[in-house]
């Protein structure tokens, strides 16, 4: 039921309406705060992963054996004498992602093959053996450290199949596996994630065996425990599998997230490498656990360099376009760029990463948000219900917010929120311009420490004095990107539906370029 505007306290029969309104902008802070506290609703994200939630856009880098066999999946038995990059640049490839606006990196330090590019005490299958720096390189040690030059956060990919190891298949195997995460884990510096990929077993060289062998994906690895290793060595390390615990696999590998694509999801049952897909694609608006989706996609068809691909790198309209299907979902968006077999980001793909980063710059770059003078209104019912219990019962210790009036959606300060009162049923936004603005594209943060919210928001713009809905999104989360037609008007309302008033720590809405 629309809130009639005024600036009083109205009341009708059966449902009082109340209506708050503030101007932003200019006089932004002479109010007292109007927003209420609210309770957590829901499960809600731990602090790792809040802090991986600020990161949004990193990338991932499958660089190894593969790079110079031309092969996606090494089998085992390579020689480490192939690994032999002619001039590899940590420098230059932390640099391209960083001035990319990327804000962290994921390097492939095993792949399926099992030649690690750190040299490893657990096998003679590494960089150790190669001609790389004279048998006396470390690929981890080098983009770790390039990576804290440029700002990003480092992250590493270690595959538990190994297709060179004498013992993969038995327990023994699983020691080193740990062995070789605990070198990881210990010898380079804060990592922000862990990534643990759901291929697994097969045929493969396993120290001259040439075997096929297979495993129980439920019991093999015995990941709980590995993850309470994880979880010792790197507390603010987010895991990465099919079923997190930190992060979940957004079930495909196109970089597409699931629309809606909830935060929550329930994975009961499910082990990393068997958990259905289209389930992790869109999340569980119910879920028990905080579980965000990371989308992975590669730059080229493969995940490594080949030279036969250099003409099928994505546009930079195409990388655009699967930046609002995943993070304008609330998901990541991990992008592979693989260097070439210098050992370098090739310049087809950096002609692509600078186009994405001009694009994105001109999408985002007039904010019309604070320049409106905003509003909001609600609707209380008569009876108030009780919200759904939270798992958490208080907003984690270490986060500091607080809730304020509505200038809070629009102060580029994400530990602060607006949110109505906890009575309030139905909440809208006005924003309201002197004079008409042009703009296409929104942008809606949720207040992540108090949960996932919100079921919908409408987005309703004036014409001639009348409101007409230009579109109408479900999970917002982390953040929701809304694509509306080029729109020229001096009010722009937002019309949100929760069990539970909805808490935002931003707005944003973005001039037409
Ligand atoms: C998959 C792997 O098999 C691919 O080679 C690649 O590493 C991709 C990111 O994950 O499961």
């Amino acid at each position: 039921m629309p809130a009639a505007p005024s600036s009083l306290h109205l009341s009708c029969p059966s449902r009082p309406v109340v209506v708050l309104a503030i101007l932003a902008g200019t006089l932004l802070g002479r109010f007292a705060a109007q927003g209420q506290p609210q309770r957590p609703f829901g499960p809600v994200p731990s602090p790792a992963q809040l802090a991986w939630h600020e990161l949004e856009l990193y990338g991932f880098l499958h660089f190894g054996i593969n790079t110079f066999t031309d092969r996606e999946w090494g089998f085992g038995d390579e020689s480490p004498a192939l690994f032999a990059p002619t001039d590899f640049d940590a420098d230059q490839i932390a640099g391209a992602f960083a001035e990319a606006g990327f804000r962290g990196l994921i390097l492939t330090a095993k792949h399926h093959d099992g030649f690690c590019l750190w040299p490893s005490a657990t096998t003679r299958h590494t960089v150790a053996a190669s001609p790389f720096r004279d048998g006396r390189g470390d690929i981890v040690r080098e983009l770790s450290e390039a990576a804290r030059r440029r700002g990003l956060r480092f992250g590493v990919y270690l595959s538990p199949w190994d297709r060179n190891h004498a013992a993969y298949g038995t327990p023994e195997y699983i020691d080193v596996y740990r062995a070789q995460l605990r070198e990881l884990l210990t010898g380079y510096g804060e990592l922000f994630e862990m990534w643990h990929d759901g291929a697994n077993g097969g045929d493969g060289y396993y120290g001259g065996a040439r075997a096929t062998r297979t495993i129980d994906k439920r019991t093999y690895y015995d990941w709980p425990k590995t993850w309470n290793l994880v979880h010792a060595l790197q507390p603010k390390a987010v895991i990465f599998s099919d079923v997190g615990p930190g992060v979940r696999w957004v079930g495909n590998e196109k970089g597409i997230a699931g629309d809606p694509c909830w935060a929550t999801i329930s994975t009961d049952g499910w082990a990393p490498g068997d958990a259905p897909s289209e389930e992790l694609n869109r999340g569980q608006r119910r879920g028990a656990q905080w579980l965000p989706a990371e989308c992975d996609v590669s730059i080229r068809p493969g995940w490594f360099f080949h030279a036969s691909e250099n003409d099928r790198v994505r546009s930079p309209e195409n990388l655009l376009d699967l930046y609002f299907q995943s993070v304008g979902r609330g998901a990541s968006f991990l992008l592979n760029v693989p260097p070439d077999r210098r050992g370098r980001i090739a310049d087809q793909d950096l002609r692509a990463l600078t186009g994405f980063r001009e694009l994105r710059d001109r999408v985002f770059a007039h904010d019309l948000a604070p320049s409106a003078s905003l509003s909001s209104e609600e609707t209380i019912p008569p009876a108030m219900s009780e919200s759904p219990p939270s798992t958490a019962p208080e907003t984690p210790a270490s986060v500091a917010f607080t809730s304020g009036a509505l200038g809070a959606l629009v102060d580029r300060d994400e530990k602060t929120y607006w949110s109505p009162s906890a009575a309030s049923e139905e909440a809208l936004v006005t924003l309201t311009w002197e004079s008409a603005v042009t703009f296409e594209v929104l942008s809606l943060r949720e207040f992540l420490p108090l949960g996932q919210r919100i079921d919908a928001v409408s987005v309703e713009v004036d014409r001639d004095g009348r409101f007409e809905v230009l579109a109408t999104v479900t999970s917002i989360g982390a953040r929701r990107l809304i694509k509306v037609p080029k729109i020229n008007s001096t009010r722009l309302r937002l019309r949100f539906t929760s069990p539970v008033p909805p808490a935002l720590s931003s707005l944003q809405v973005f001039a037409a370029p």
